[in-house]
């Protein structure tokens, strides 16, 4: 690169004042109280937050397809057949949601293809900035569905199928929200991925410090188990005379927290939903609906915790005389994203003075399911607190500036360069 269009690029910024505008535009669909936002993927504030993204999109001139599992596809105009460098994330929140969880990727994606624009520049690969279906799971699992069926790992016709425990299906809803696209399914296979998000964890915040770069990224196992037990009188049922389905829930409960103490390493097991039927005070419950998430960023390590699970509830059912059928909803391998990349944002940030740790994400992301088609990595900035998931969850705007400065030289970087590293 010239020594003129090296100087032109470092003086170019994203317009941080368009992200935030953006970030709270989109925020305000859904929006709850406390800052933070509810788009259920497939709903109709999932919707009306596609609608709104996919304007500005076309407003900056790329060529917009939705595909068949909802994916939005953007691509700079003129460069068909040529892979692009690809950004992205997932505008599909939890139902207690922050406003910067997948949106961030989205818009500040959005404002580097747009700064370029402004500034006159083309880079000599095209980019990309996709919106992934379903990033979170919450009523169709598993998560990251939209990555996971781009990236092949899922079939479509299977994703479609899946149906949300009320009898509504995936392609229904899809339908219902007009976005059962009729692009195939990751035709545009990206040169490298890189995406922007916020850390959800505490690490950043703690130390002080603004920017990650993503080595690797955790395994995850999500299982649903269904406890059946015998529904009774409160007070007239002696005490070993029970199969008392919440009891047993209380137990698995309290075991997952053992198991990850006692594994260790890093390992993390939550049981984040509880269900109780008949759920009242003076009935003994008969059935009780839990989710286990274990997380490893050593697959062996993670199959062990399942198996130990197993093992603990097949024993505990016999105990206390429930049966308790389980379903695996998701299971993803841990992931090591490309040294090419992670060197890319690395010099990114060195070009700019700034020091960037290396990181490990709890947290699941398109990036896992996008890196096994191209080479991958993610940029992490603070989370205030390290809340997430989480109407409180909160960005600086400085920081959301400079992540999205580093994504930007970064994309740029890897859009312009014929090193034919590819790792
Ligand atoms: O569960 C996750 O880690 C992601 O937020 N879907
Ligand atoms: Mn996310
Ligand atoms: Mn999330």
């Amino acid at each position: 690169m010239t020594e003129l269009a090296d100087r032109r690029l470092l003086a170019l910024a994203p317009n941080a004042d368009r992200i935030q505008y953006r970030l709270d535009t989109l925020a305000k669909i859904g929006g709850l109280d406390g800052g933070g936002c509810c788009r259920l993927a497939f709903t109709d504030d999932d919707r009306r937050g596609r609608d709104l993204v996919a304007s500005w999109m076309r407003d900056v001139g790329l060529d917009v397809v939705v595909d068949r599992i909802g994916n939005i596809v953007g691509v700079t105009p003129g460069r068909d057949g040529e892979a692009p460098i690809m950004m992205g994330s997932h505008i599909d929140t939890v139902a207690t949601g922050g406003r910067y969880d997948g949106n961030l990727g989205v818009i500040a994606g959005l404002d580097v293809i747009e700064t370029l624009k402004e500034a006159g520049i083309s880079t000599d690969r095209p980019l990309a900035l996709v919106v992934f279906s379903n990033e979170e799971g919450v009523r169709f699992q598993p998560d990251m569905m939209g990555s996971l069926v781009y990236a092949g790992a899922l079939k479509l016709d299977e994703a479609l199928a899946v149906t949300d425990g009320n009898g509504r299906t995936v392609a229904a809803d899809l339908n219902a929200i007009g976005y059962l696209g009729d692009a195939p399914v990751g035709a545009v296979k990206p040169h490298a991925f890189v995406e922007l998000h916020i850390e959800q964890g505490p690490v950043l915040d703690r130390a002080g410090e603004v920017l990650g770069v993503v080595e690797n990224l955790q395994g995850i196992a999500w299982h649903e188990l269904i406890i059946k037990g015998v529904s009774n009188h409160a007070g007239t049922t002696p005490m070993e005379m029970r199969h008392d389905a919440a009891f047993v829930a209380a137990e698995i409960t309290t075991f997952v927290r053992r198991l990850a103490s006692e594994i260790g390493r890093g390992q993390v097991a939550t049981v984040g939903s509880i269900h109780l039927h008949p759920n009242l005070v003076n009935v003994i419950a008969r059935d009780a609906k839990i989710t286990v998430d274990l997380r490893h960023t050593d697959d062996a390590l993670l199959a062990e915790a399942e198996h130990r699970l197993f093992a603990f509830i097949d024993n505990l059912a016999r105990e206390e005389g429930v049966t308790i059928d389980r379903r695996e909803l998701v299971r993803t391998q841990p992931v090591i994203f490309s040294p090419y990349v992670t060197g890319m944002i690395r010099q990114a940030a060195e070009r700019r003075g700034m020091p960037v740790r290396s990181m490990t994400s709890g947290a699941g992301h398109d990036a896992q399911m996008i890196s096994t088609i191209a080479p991958t990595a993610m940029i992490f900035i603070p989370s205030r607190d390290g809340i997430s998931h989480n109407p409180r969850e909160y960005t600086e705007p400085a920081h959301i500036a400079i992540g999205a400065q580093i994504l930007l030289d970064t994309v740029v970087a890897l859009a312009n360069d014929h090193t034919g590293i590819q790792a």
